[in-house]
């Protein structure tokens, strides 16, 4: 039985290995495309103002992602209770505030809680905050022993001494080089994270995470229109919002929903999906983030839809291979965070998550921005790299591999002090 298990991941893993090599990277090969106007309804209207824009553009644009891509949110669900599980003035050797908040929910008999560690530098003023989900627990994003190891289900990473799907002390700071805690304190920003897995661990597999305490009878997994993972990570960023209206270290007007990759992705439904974020900040989202779908460079709709099943609601399946039959395109789904700012990264050798779609997606969202009399993209080539455009939409393509670098955050705090006020 384990030969065959392990047989199997062999293959998967194989699977996965040759589909990024068998995809498109070659410029001549991408198809001819249209891209839908997002200044023009559906039905062929021409938005000429941001009035018009809010009562009849963005509504269906938001309608038609929430329908057919990321999934309905079938109903709300308020935090139970706030229990801070730990708190200190002197982390960080003394330079910052620590808390660990734990939020809980409960439906239909069942519970979920996750939990939100918070760093705060010390100050008496409200502070301006980034939030954003880690991979492998709130312990990995910095060596801080007081970080509380999450127990909840996780992607199996030996590297990181995590096997039967648990995370352990090993694993404590591996990912601070993707986090610039210091650098963020410093700059006068607070910082969260969440582990996504306490939402929703990240498999197939909608009997556990938040998904079951909102069935209906005896429903088993979303309908086609309903929320997949990306929706539910989306929805515990909001519960997290709602969590930082409450505490008053932090100025609620100045929360930047951050996010890498799939969870990026995340980060631009969250902040398409909930206008009181004041900021996003979208981290090599690639396919089903902010690179344009109908581009088919890199990972496509169909590879997306078979090796990530769960990420999008089951309609998202009906335009795998199918790109050009999409009435969107993700410029728009960038758009609907205007006008408020946003910043898109791309690393030059991450060419699975297509940066130059990434970066048409920032470009031709910034008529919409226009509209509020807004800088976007100016320039319709796309910049060198490690040379960023920093406008109310922000661009910057840096050199390396698909991660989150101090390079990429040196920007990020640049831009947020200017443009997040
Ligand atoms: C890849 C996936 C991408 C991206 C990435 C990540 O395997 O194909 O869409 O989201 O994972 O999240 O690291």
């Amino acid at each position: 039985m384990k030969k065959f298990i392990l047989c199997l991941l062999f293959f998967a893993f194989l699977f996965n290995v040759s589909a990024q090599f068998d995809a498109n990277y070659d410029e001549s090969k991408v198809p001819e495309f249209k891209l839908p106007d997002p200044l023009k309804t559906f039905n062929g209207q021409k938005i000429r103002n941001s009035k018009k824009w809010e009562s009849k553009r963005r509504p269906e644009l938001l309608n038609f992602f929430t329908e057919n891509m990321f999934g309905e949110v079938p109903g709300e669900l308020e935090i139970a209770s706030v229990d801070i599980l730990e708190e200190s003035n002197n982390a960080l050797n003394g330079k910052a505030v620590r808390k660990q908040v734990d939020l809980v929910f409960k439906n239909r008999g069942k519970t979920l809680d996750f939990t939100i560690l918070i760093y705060l530098p010390k100050t008496e003023e409200r502070v301006p905050l980034f939030v954003g989900y880690n991979f492998y627990g709130n312990h990995t994003i910095t060596e801080d022993v007081e970080v509380i190891i999450s127990e909840a289900w996780a992607n199996n990473n030996p590297s990181f001494g995590i096997i039967n799907n648990q995370l352990t002390e090993q694993s404590r700071g591996v990912r601070t080089n993707r986090w610039c805690v210091d650098k963020i304190i410093e700059a006068g920003f607070g910082l969260a994270v969440i582990y996504y897995g306490e939402v929703d661990p990240d498999k197939d597999d909608f009997s556990d995470g938040i998904h079951p305490l909102l069935y209906i009878d005896d429903q088993q997994q979303p309908a086609a229109n309903e929320w997949g993972a990306i929706a539910a990570w989306s929805w515990g960023l909001s519960r997290a919002m709602d969590y930082f209206e409450q505490d008053e270290a932090i100025d609620e007007s100045r929360v930047v929903v951050f996010g890498h990759s799939r969870l990026g992705k995340t980060a631009l439904w969250a902040g398409a999906t909930d206008e009181r974020f004041a900021g996003v900040i979208s981290n090599e989202s690639g396919c089903g983030g902010a690179a344009l779908s109908k581009r088919r460079f890199g990972e496509t709709l169909w590879r997306i839809n078979n090796r990530f099943p769960h990420w999008f609601c089951k309609n998202f399946r009906n335009y795998s291979k199918n790109e050009e039959a999409l009435p969107v395109d993700q410029h728009e789904l960038i758009a609907l965070i205007a006008p408020r700012p946003v910043y898109i990264a791309s690393a030059e050798e991450d060419r699975w998550s297509d940066p130059k779609g990434e970066f048409l997606g920032a470009l031709y969202a910034t008529p919409v921005y226009e509209l509020y009399g807004k800088k976007g993209i100016e320039q319709t080539e796309m910049p060198a790299v490690n040379q960023p455009i920093q406008n109310t939409v922000a661009y910057h393509i840096r050199t390396g591999e698909h991660d989150v670098t101090e390079y990429d955050w040196e920007q990020y705090l640049k831009w947020a002090s200017e443009f997040v006020k």
